[in-house]
């Protein structure tokens, strides 16, 4: 229903009347402030490996972690370019440190994963406990505690880095300082969370040293890969997930950080999965073999042929489906638990 053009008139003559005093009419946006259904403005994105790595390595000689203080390319959405973005809510890099580097120790309210992607060796420290990386371990720095990286091996070492950068940045949360020394002390041996918290088992007078994070810091790609294997061989397949896990803090059953989710999965052989879409936004990283992830949205579509160490994005409400016909595993994080504490996830498995 047009208006006639006398009242459109007014109409026009009112918004520029009110615009000085900051006031905007509702009517003109409404459709698009509360939509029929997402519509992120984020898009899938795939950086293949191979040619990211030559730029890491580039970084490398271009800049010290200890200048740096963290040495990470970015993986921006290529939709929020300028917003260090890798979807709406979730910041994503990948993180070189080289042999007898040290990444400063610091803290921030942002809490933090790493997933191991290349090269063994380096450590991250969290609280007095320094933990050793390798390939596909998933490791934890909780929000506000001190951590710092360090490479004490003989090859470079490279991880994906989530963050919930910008949600913190949404909510004008963000808080951060420098530690007094470069690097924390040890206080405690290796594996000492892990043994604690990490055998279906706790102390019996354990509080949570990190609050809502997990007391486990280091989630070893060992266990969660025999995990996967098992499964493969002994249960159903998924027709949507192939073989999917999410990771738990063990004190709440929930996921290990209250603003991430995170999970591992693994596609059989000849695996060609059917469609979904869910709410949560997510970034993948390709652990071992190859596959490939078609994504639709409206008109648009995309289809990322992916291989190991890739990595790739799926945003909020675009339908996909994975397929790996020499099977594959699969690391992925995203903001379920956000949306999952709001009550407002949701998640469609189409045929
Ligand atoms: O390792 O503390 O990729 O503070 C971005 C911000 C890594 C870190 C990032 C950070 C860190």
């Amino acid at each position: 229903m047009n208006a006639p053009d006398a009242a459109v008139q007014a109409r026009q003559q009112l918004y520029r009347d009110m615009d000085p005093h900051n006031l905007t009419p509702l009517w003109e946006v409404l459709h698009a402030l509360v939509p029929p259904q997402p519509r992120s403005p984020c898009v899938p994105a795939h950086w293949k490996y191979d040619e990211v790595r030559p730029f890491l390595m580039r970084a490398g000689q271009a800049i010290t972690a200890d200048e740096a203080v963290r040495r990470v390319l970015i993986l921006e959405n290529p939709a929020l370019r300028g917003q260090s973005a890798a979807t709406q809510s979730l910041y994503a890099g990948l993180q070189l440190i080289l042999p007898g580097e040290v990444a400063p120790s610091h803290r921030h309210v942002q809490s933090a994963l790493r997933f191991i992607v290349e090269g063994s060796g380096a450590y991250t420290a969290v609280d007095g406990e320094r933990t050793t990386m390798h390939p596909g371990d998933f490791i934890i720095t909780p929000s506000w505690t001190f951590h710092d990286h360090g490479n004490e091996a003989d090859g470079p070492v490279v991880w994906l880095d989530g963050l919930d950068i910008p949600m913190v940045r949404f909510l004008d949360a963000g808080f951060a300082e420098n530690d007094t020394a470069r690097s924390q002390q040890v206080t405690r041996a290796e594996g000492s969370s892990l043994a604690r918290y990490g055998h279906n088992m706790v102390p019996v007078r354990h509080d949570a040293p990190f609050g809502a994070t997990s007391p486990i810091f280091s989630y070893p790609y060992e266990r969660s890969r025999q995990a996967l294997e098992q499964l493969e061989r002994d249960a159903p397949i998924d027709a949507w997930d192939g073989v999917k896990l999410r990771y738990v803090n063990p004190l709440t059953g929930g996921y290990p950080m209250p603003t991430m989710a995170t999970f591992m999965q693994k596609l059989p052989a000849g695996f060609a999965g059917k469609c979904w879409r869910q709410t949560d936004g997510a970034v993948y990283s390709v652990v071992e073999g190859s596959g490939s992830v078609e994504v639709e949205a409206g008109e648009q579509r995309w289809r990322f042929d992916f291989g190991p160490r890739d990595h790739f994005v799926i945003p909020s409400w675009h339908t996909a489906r994975l397929s790996s016909p020499g099977g594959c595993v699969l690391f992925s994080f995203s903001d379920r638990p956000v949306h999952q504490a709001l009550a407002i996830h949701r998640e469609e498995r189409l045929s």
